[in-house]
């Protein structure tokens, strides 16, 4: 696969693969600065990255202000709502709200989340964790992406400068509510035959890295019986972590991406890196699912004569969406339902700082972090509309 910072198609599923900084992440910063100065929205760029199209008020004031939006960046391979249609989307409900002469008493600000997916540097919604300082400063500039290149060199290489990457209090002091309208990621909304909901909750969800230690050498010269095979005790864990997910009622566990080392045919590798998400309603599940998957690993580490070396990435508790501003959504779309999500956004971030809410927009396929992801156009004028409306009674 070509470099991580290369453009977007994905050869093997034709999906997306938009990593932040990649050439095709910044072709969409460009597109969104271009819409909106367009719209003589004043866009400024966070220390961390992110960008803020503001709608001011006449008098400058930004206290207090609504802000929506949700990221670009994709998962490899991903679809093309997953993040863009809320951003989209609140381009659209700005012009909505001009067309009505909307007489506002808050400022607006439209902001792009960098690497929500996690997907060039391993932690999801890094962008919005460094603004709240949810993240280590340090531990961020230090992540790696596949290539190996940090983030603090990354971050530099566009243009921004490591003393201001981290916590922004004043920016956050800005914020009265968020509200992030989100390509919905499953079939909730089709099922019930509505074109959008309102969020309920987001599961609590987590990363870790695993790693199996053994012996490289030779595929042919080396018998069976003398095997330090990380690659037989990586397929082996992977396969216990199916075994423990099911054991409990409502648990996911994933490992999407395993990384053998140095990965040739007819050699047997030294390691294998792979990585577990679990995601559960109640975070003592999920712990309790980590834990069993931790040490059915150090079991099979042993009888494989392999070492383990195990490592939490980041761990986000379920978040339920501030009810008050969620209940102001349900008045201005009154027959949206509500519905939870097992997705991680940048709202579940938030939400542990300022009153935070989502819109999902129905997608007929229920699939995503897939080029099968689907909207219709119908739904998605909805869906921007609703959001107009949404931030219209926010705004007014
Ligand atoms: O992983 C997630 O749930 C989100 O799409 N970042
Ligand atoms: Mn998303
Ligand atoms: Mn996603
Ligand atoms: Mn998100």
């Amino acid at each position: 696969m070509a470099g991580i910072a290369e453009t977007g198609q994905d050869q093997l599923r034709g999906g997306y693969s938009r990593p932040v900084y990649s050439s095709a992440e910044i072709d969409l910063r460009t597109w969104f600065i271009e819409q909106a100065t367009r719209r003589q929205l004043s866009v400024e760029e966070d220390g961390n990255g992110a960008l803020w199209a503001w709608w001011d008020l006449p008098t400058g004031i930004r206290t207090n202000a609504v802000v929506t939006g949700s990221h670009l960046d994709s998962v490899p391979g991903g679809g093309p709502f997953d993040g863009p249609l809320g951003v989209a989307s609140a381009l659209i409900a700005f012009d909505l709200m001009q067309s009505r002469n909307l007489v506002r008493t808050r400022a607006m600000a439209i902001v792009v989340f960098p690497e929500e997916e996690g997907s060039r540097f391993g932690v999801a919604c890094l962008g919005s964790r460094l603004l709240t300082g949810a993240i280590d400063r340090d531990k961020a500039l230090n992540l790696k992406d596949p290539d190996g290149n940090s983030f603090a060199d990354i971050a530099t290489r566009n243009g921004l400068d490591p003393r201001f990457i981290g916590s922004d209090r004043r920016l956050l002091g800005q914020i009265g509510v968020f509200v992030e309208l989100h390509v919905e990621q499953g079939l909730g909304l089709a099922d019930l035959d509505h074109p959008v909901a309102i969020g309920g909750s987001i599961l609590g969800h987590g990363r870790w890295k695993l790693s199996m230690l053994g012996q490289g050498n030779h595929a042919g010269t080396t018998l069976m019986s003398d095997r330090k095979d990380p690659m037989v005790a990586a397929a082996r864990s992977i396969a216990a972590v199916q075994h423990i997910a099911r054991s409990r009622d409502n648990a996911r566990a994933t490992v999407g991406r395993l990384q053998p080392v140095p990965g040739g045919t007819n050699v047997i590798a030294s390691r294998v890196d792979y990585w577990l998400d679990v995601r559960h309603p109640d975070d003592a599940v999920t712990a309790g699912v980590v834990q069993e998957i931790h040490e059915s690993a150090r079991i099979i580490a042993a009888e494989e004569g392999c070492t383990l070396e195990f490592s939490q990435e980041s761990l986000s508790p379920t978040v339920t969406f501030d009810a008050g501003l969620s209940g102001k959504l349900s008045l201005a779309l009154p027959k949206a339902p509500v519905l939870d999500t097992g997705a991680g956004h940048d709202a579940g971030v938030l939400a542990g700082h300022v009153p935070s809410a989502m819109i999902f927009v129905r997608n007929p396929n229920g699939v995503s972090h897939s080029p099968e992801e689907y909207v219709e156009d119908a739904d998605a004028e909805l869906g921007a509309a609703a959001l107009a409306d949404a931030l219209s009674s926010l705004l007014s």
